[in-house]
């Protein structure tokens, strides 16, 4: 199987957005959809991916699913994003075709996971941010430029982007982010309308 190309934004979701807010995401253009989901029980995780892989397949989405490689597979997703304490980049290969993504906080963890041949990092936070309980703190733009120089494989800047940053963002060389306070908190068309005009711009 041919792994999609990543689209720039990636926005993620909780069960609690399925399904308006996802729905909603996917009408205003979102290719691609995370499920991140931290607090229920495996088997309502499952069943939130199923309803998501029905809307994203319906809009011509891809799907990733955080942290649960089983999961993903259950769920015909795209592609799995694992943690630093997750499966390795390695042992996800031998069972999984799809998109291997890793969480990446420093050049050291980013070097290593390039060298497994993640399909892409996620490399933050880069400012502060209120979805994660456990963020470490905020990396900023010069480890991103930084990250951006030594790094090859596709990066994907998180943690606390928005509107007001997104230009810096992407002055960095940056070509993907992943968002979910700074679409899904106010008006989720509004918000996603401008994230997609920034990026268009590079196109
Ligand atoms: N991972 P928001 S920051 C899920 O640093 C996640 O690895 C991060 O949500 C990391 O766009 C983060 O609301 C939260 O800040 C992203």
């Amino acid at each position: 199987m041919k792994k999609p190309k990543l689209p720039h934004i990636c926005l993620i979701i909780s069960s609690n957005d399925i399904p308006d807010k996802a729905e909603r995401a996917l009408k205003s253009g979102i290719k691609w959809l995370q499920l991140r989901e931290k607090e229920l029980p495996r088997k309502k995780i499952l069943y939130s991916a199923l309803k998501l892989k029905e809307l994203t397949h319906k809009h011509n989405a891809i799907l990733t699913i955080n942290d649960y490689l089983d999961i993903a597979i259950a769920s015909e997703a795209e592609g799995v994003h694992l943690g630093q304490d997750d499966l390795t980049i390695d042992a996800a290969k031998k069972i999984f075709s799809g998109i291997i993504g890793i969480s990446t906080h420093n050049l050291q963890e980013a070097l290593e996971a390039e060298k497994e041949s993640a399909d892409y990092i996620g490399f933050g936070p880069i400012f502060k941010t209120i979805t994660k309980k456990d963020a470490l703190e905020p990396r900023g733009f010069y480890m991103l430029s930084l990250i951006q120089k030594k790094i090859r494989i596709p990066i994907v800047a998180i943690g606390g982007i928005k509107l007001e940053n997104i230009e810096k963002i992407i002055e960095c060389g940056c070509k993907h982010i992943a968002v979910s306070s700074g679409i899904l908190i106010g008006n989720i068309e509004k918000n996603i309308e401008k994230f997609m005009n920034t990026f268009e711009q590079l196109n």
